[in-house]
């Protein structure tokens, strides 16, 4: 290592709060799946920024329509109209085949922002006594860092010593139709789900789950909010992951790759009248909606249309499962995945996952680790046959090494 990477490392843990342990390498440069460090030396990315950066790094078009607005105009608030809203909102609502949209910024905030609105929904459409709105959650579900948030979580890691939290949430096993059912009451108003749950390993839900949790939704008209913030705009291979058992949410949240990983965007998107119980002054953002925001995001969802990554990520998603499922290795436990959503859980006697993503980078991919036992795998979705190939050779060689 040089010294000039170890002064960015040394000095990001002398000043910064130590929430994270990143894995020593020194990104200055990317450009579609690649990324460089300080040194010069190539990576393939497969986290893309926890699926933020779908469309590829730097990609030119979203760069080009993020200069060309920041010369023009980047933040009016929403005190004033600006030029890019409407023709956001119009043109993600014609992909989504949504009614409403809410634009705020980070993914957390489109959470709390939709449990907000199904709560208000919820007293003044579905007429629950004030205060007692029930929200259910899932097990070992991941929907970011808000104090609210992270009172519903079940990993003791992200809820400990954050308390006290707000009331007014149930947690029921992922994947389990008859606990839902169980679970819902007169006063819930909505059921909040990952349709595949990222942080907790790429779990995928038996088939049929999310039918039968769409016919108790609508039985019992509680709201049925998919949190795609990690699994919309391509990622497992349909534009939503939805879609892979043909319904529709009520609410769907969008963040990550809603801006291609230029600037931070997200979105509560709505079939119905949820988002429109929110009246003037009840909710808000000072830059939700920003022009900056907005044309970014357009430039992002009309690459990932015009340039076919929904298909890519379908058509490489396989190549690269199948290509993994074909590893003979005994460090292997299982591989999972959907489209470019992939996962290589590790036996415990293999050793940490996090050595093996170690390994990894020095052979030039870059991956993380979650869970101790699983690695991640989420490249842009713009990747070819050839750098999937290229990388399920490097990940067979690091699988059969022995780190335990
Ligand atoms: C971190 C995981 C990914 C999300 C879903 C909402 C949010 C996220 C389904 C919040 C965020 C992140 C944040 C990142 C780690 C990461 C993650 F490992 F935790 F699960 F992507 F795989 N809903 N996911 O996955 O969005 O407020 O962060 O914009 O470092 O905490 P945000």
């Amino acid at each position: 290592m040089s010294s000039s990477v170890i002064d960015f490392i040394a000095t990001e843990a002398r000043f910064g709060a130590r929430n994270y342990e990143p894995i020593g390498v020194v990104l200055s440069r990317g450009e579609g799946v690649w990324v460089w460090d300080t040194e010069g030396n190539r990576y393939l990315d497969c986290l893309s920024a926890y699926s933020a950066v779908s469309q590829g790094h730097c990609h030119p078009k979203i760069l080009a329509a993020m200069v060309e607005q920041a010369r023009r105009l980047t933040l009016t608030s929403r005190a004033f109209h600006n030029d890019q809203l409407a023709l956001f909102y119009e043109e993600i609502a014609a992909l989504t085949g949504s009614h409403k949209v809410l634009p705020m910024n980070s993914g957390a905030e489109a959470v709390e922002s939709a449990i907000k609105s199904v709560r208000k929904w919820g007293y003044e459409v579905k007429g629950v006594p004030d205060g007692q709105a029930e929200i259910i959650v899932c097990a070992n579900n991941f929907h970011g860092r808000t104090l609210a948030i992270v009172g519903f979580s079940t990993d003791p890691e992200t809820r400990a010593h954050f308390g006290p939290f707000a009331p007014g949430f149930k947690i029921i096993p992922f994947g389990d139709a008859a606990a839902l059912e169980q679970a819902i009451t007169p006063n819930t108003v909505a059921f909040l789900v990952e349709p595949i749950q990222g942080e907790a390993g790429v779990i995928i839900p038996p088939a049929g789950y999310f039918t039968k949790v769409r016919q108790l939704c609508t039985a019992n008209n509680v709201m049925l909010v998919l949190d795609e913030i990690q699994t919309g705009l391509g990622r497992t291979g349909k534009l939503l992951a939805e879609q892979h058992e043909g319904i529709e949410a009520d609410v769907t949240l969008l963040g990550k790759a809603l801006s291609g990983g230029f600037y931070p965007v997200s979105a509560v998107l709505s079939n119905n009248d949820v988002l429109g119980t929110l009246r003037p002054g009840q909710h808000g953002s000072t830059f939700g909606g920003n022009p900056l925001a907005c044309a970014v995001a357009r430039a992002a969802l009309r690459v990932l249309v015009e340039e076919g990554m929904v298909e890519n990520a379908a058509r490489q998603g396989a190549r690269f499962l199948e290509g993994l499922k074909d590893i003979r290795a005994n460090t292997i436990r299982e591989v999972r995945g959907r489209g470019l959503m992939l996962a290589v859980e590790l036996h415990p006697e293999a050793g940490r996952a996090r050595r093996y993503c170690e390994a990894l980078q020095s052979k030039g991919i870059l991956a993380k680790d979650t869970h101790e036992q699983t690695i991640r795998i989420a490249p842009p979705l713009v990747i070819t046959s050839d750098q999937v190939d290229w990388a399920l050779e490097r990940l067979a060689s690091t699988l059969t090494q022995d780190f335990s």
